[in-house]
């Protein structure tokens, strides 16, 4: 790589001497030697995530809801960090099926669904059986400062390393919209799949919905033709996949609705890029921010809501007009699949009338 940049360099010294001697057209007729670069833009700047071994993934849809057991009160929930081989978008048109290697919680990307209510003690046995040290962060949740899982800087517990197991224990509040992901490398580490739903509903709810959807969004580095994954942004390694709850457009699952039922979307900025979320033939209602209720009088009506890294937004509309929506990212290079449209952060929204 260094060979390649050195290279790019000395073309690049090249064309501004040959500039400054020649004028710019004659520059600009000579045919420069360009360094090679791959069809998929692909720099293999660094070593892909190692899958050698690593199963096929045995679910095959992510954030679904962890089961806990009761103990004396205490609802335990049990998590095991692995790596596996995890499908991102099934053959379609001129399009391979493509399978990325991710480094998950309990085997899905997003990793499961923890769901409790208000005030619930919780407690979380993890497992790293990654070949890396990992830990847990609850991003938003005010926990006591030894449970915030801020292992790289240790700042507040040491990276829980291969083999080891952690327990982190704290009472679950306030409602709303919260998610976990590992706090060791998290610029390699949380966009490879190290990322999951964390909600806690109220004790008493104050609106009721017919259909509550989580839509965590996030970036993926693939050579499709091999399934090697880098993490998106090191060493300038651009996305070349998108994903909603871990699968591209045509995989992201239909949300079906009848005509005037009222749905939530919690949207969650879980990888590194802002996603302009756009929903066609209704406006939403912005309900909360960062798990945080909007008092009614404040809350904004839009079409489209810009989902920055880390943060959570609760839209709610009543599904009113019939047809098949589109709701998508509005960065549109977003909805490509590496590189060719329709893809990505595209799905539907079905309103039957
Ligand atoms: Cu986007």
């Amino acid at each position: 790589m260094r060979l390649l940049l050195a290279t790019a360099g000395l073309g690049l010294v090249a064309i501004i001497a040959l500039t400054a001697v020649m004028g710019t057209s004659r520059a600009q007729q000579m045919q420069m030697p360009m360094p090679e670069t791959p069809a998929a833009g692909i720099k293999m700047t660094e070593e892909p995530i190692p899958d050698q071994g690593v199963p096929r993934a045995t679910e095959t849809t992510g954030g679904q809801p962890l089961k806990y057991r009761l103990v004396n009160g205490v609802k335990v929930f049990d998590l095991v960090a692995r790596p596996v081989k995890w499908k991102i978008q099934s053959k379609y048109e001129r399009q391979p099926e493509v399978w990325a290697t991710a480094w998950t919680y309990n085997g899905t990307v997003p990793g499961p669904m923890i769901r409790v209510t208000e005030g619930d003690r919780v407690r979380v046995v993890f497992k790293n059986q990654l070949p890396a040290p990992i830990s847990i962060h609850w991003h938003g949740l005010p926990v006591p400062n030894a449970m915030d899982g801020v292992a790289e800087p240790a700042l507040t517990q040491k990276p829980i390393r291969s083999g080891e197991t952690f327990t982190y224990e704290f009472v679950a509040r306030p409602a709303g919209t919260f998610f976990y992901h590992s706090h060791v490398e998290t610029d390699r580490q949380i966009n490879i799949g190290l990322f999951a739903p964390f909600i806690i509903d109220p004790k008493r709810p104050s609106s009721r919905v017919d259909k509550d959807v989580v839509l965590m969004l996030n970036e993926w580095r693939i050579d499709p033709s091999t399934g090697k994954t880098w993490p998106a942004m090191p060493s300038m390694s651009e996305p070349n996949y998108f994903t909603i709850n871990g699968k591209a457009f045509p995989d992201i699952p239909t949300i079906t609705v009848k005509k005037g039922q009222r749905v939530r979307l919690r949207f969650v900025g879980a990888g590194q890029f802002l996603h302009p979320m756009h929903l066609h033939g209704m406006f939403f209602k912005i309900v909360a921010t960062d798990g945080n209720p909007v008092p009614p009088a404040a809350q904004l009506t839009k079409d489209t809501l810009p989902i920055t890294p880390g943060e959570r937004y609760d839209v709610e509309f009543v599904a009113d007009n019939p047809g098949k929506w589109a709701l998508h990212c509005h960065v549109l290079h977003h909805v490509t699949n590496n590189g060719v449209e329709p893809g990505g952060l595209l799905m539907v929204v079905n309103v039957i009338p």
